[in-house]
């Protein structure tokens, strides 16, 4: 006897679809359709003009060129964790293609979400070895992507820190998921591994421990504050997104890893209500905490151990008194 079931996660039908096979408890066939993604990457070929040449499509096998597949496989796994923990249907929860450059201009030093794709630099080899390497960098990518079709976050101050934090949120989040790592036994780490053995350091940022990542002759030391004490006033880096980001970093890996298990499942959830409720587009730190402790409220429960420890970490990062 065979039988077809249509389980879709998001209860809508697929943009594009993928089916799974298998037998069910009855030794009845079961054919699962489910959401899949759409991914092109192109290749820059060391230039600044994208988006370059399409080099590997949705169906295509995996290629010769190693940055190629990792672009590939960090959006595929972006997009499965966007789906399986939020119901998200890609970047726009409409089904978005997924769009990846890599090696983009020369010796180039980042990473970047451009509106519109993901773009990816080889590194010059001396401080960094090529963007692709890290899932979390590429799910932090993405993850621009997920804020400017929801809050759509202005790019400074305290929003543009909040934007960036988000980022990096998705960005372990993606990189848990794939691992099967909890709260506990997660590093917390953006970027790990993409440094070369030249740098003191073991990654980008850690949302755990902020300020922490590296201390290095070239890069100086990691100036990610770690409590609103310490918060970082400046004009460089639209207002230090990517410094101040530290601090609401921290508050979720904190809420995380006190209500342990899988930090997708619960926190993430609460930041991913947060992010896709009724929040400003210029919210503050403080706007983005009461957010999260709203979401927590209304999903968990006022006196839910889920809105005591959203509470408790946005108190420990000094976001509340
Ligand atoms: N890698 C950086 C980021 O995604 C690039 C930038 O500063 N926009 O935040
Ligand atoms: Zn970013």
């Amino acid at each position: 006897a065979t039988a077809a079931r249509r389980t879709l996660q998001t209860g809508r039908p697929p943009l594009r679809a993928r089916i799974d096979l298998s037998i069910d408890d009855t030794g009845s066939l079961v054919a699962t359709l489910s959401d899949a993604p759409d991914r092109t990457i192109s290749d820059a070929q060391n230039t600044e003009t994208l988006p370059g040449t399409v080099v590997r499509t949705e169906d295509d096998p995996p290629v010769a060129d190693v940055a190629v597949n990792e672009a590939f496989d960090g959006l595929g796994a972006t997009f499965e964790l966007l789906l399986a923990a939020f119901q998200r249907r890609s970047v726009d929860d409409a089904g978005a293609a997924l769009q990846a450059t890599v090696h983009y201009g020369v010796d180039y030093d980042n990473a970047f979400w451009d509106g519109e794709r993901m773009v990816f630099g080889d590194g010059d080899g001396e401080v960094f070895r090529g963007f692709t390497g890290s899932l979390s960098v590429i799910g932090h990518e993405l993850g621009h992507g997920v804020v400017q079709y929801t809050a759509g976050l202005e790019y400074r101050g305290q929003s543009g820190a909040l934007n960036e934090s988000i980022a990096d949120v998705l960005g372990a989040l993606t990189e848990q998921f794939t691992a099967g790592e909890t709260a506990e036994s997660a590093s917390w780490l953006i970027g790990a591994g993409i440094f070369t053995e030249a740098v003191q350091g073991v990654a980008l940022r850690s949302m755990i421990a902020p300020g922490t990542a590296y201390d290095d002759d070239e890069l100086g030391r990691d100036p990610q504050p770690a409590h609103m004490r310490d918060f970082v006033v400046t004009t460089e880096d639209e207002g230090g997104v990517h410094i101040n980001s530290g601090i609401p970093n921290r508050a979720f890996a904190l809420a995380a890893r006190e209500l342990g298990g899988f930090a997708w499942e619960r926190a993430g959830v609460v930041w991913y209500r947060a992010l896709t409720g009724p929040l400003s587009s210029t919210a503050s730190f403080v706007d983005f905490a009461d957010a999260t402790v709203s979401a927590a409220e209304q999903e968990y429960g006022v006196d839910s151990e889920v809105a005591s420890a959203v509470r408790a970490a946005w108190t420990t990062v000094g976001v509340y008194e």
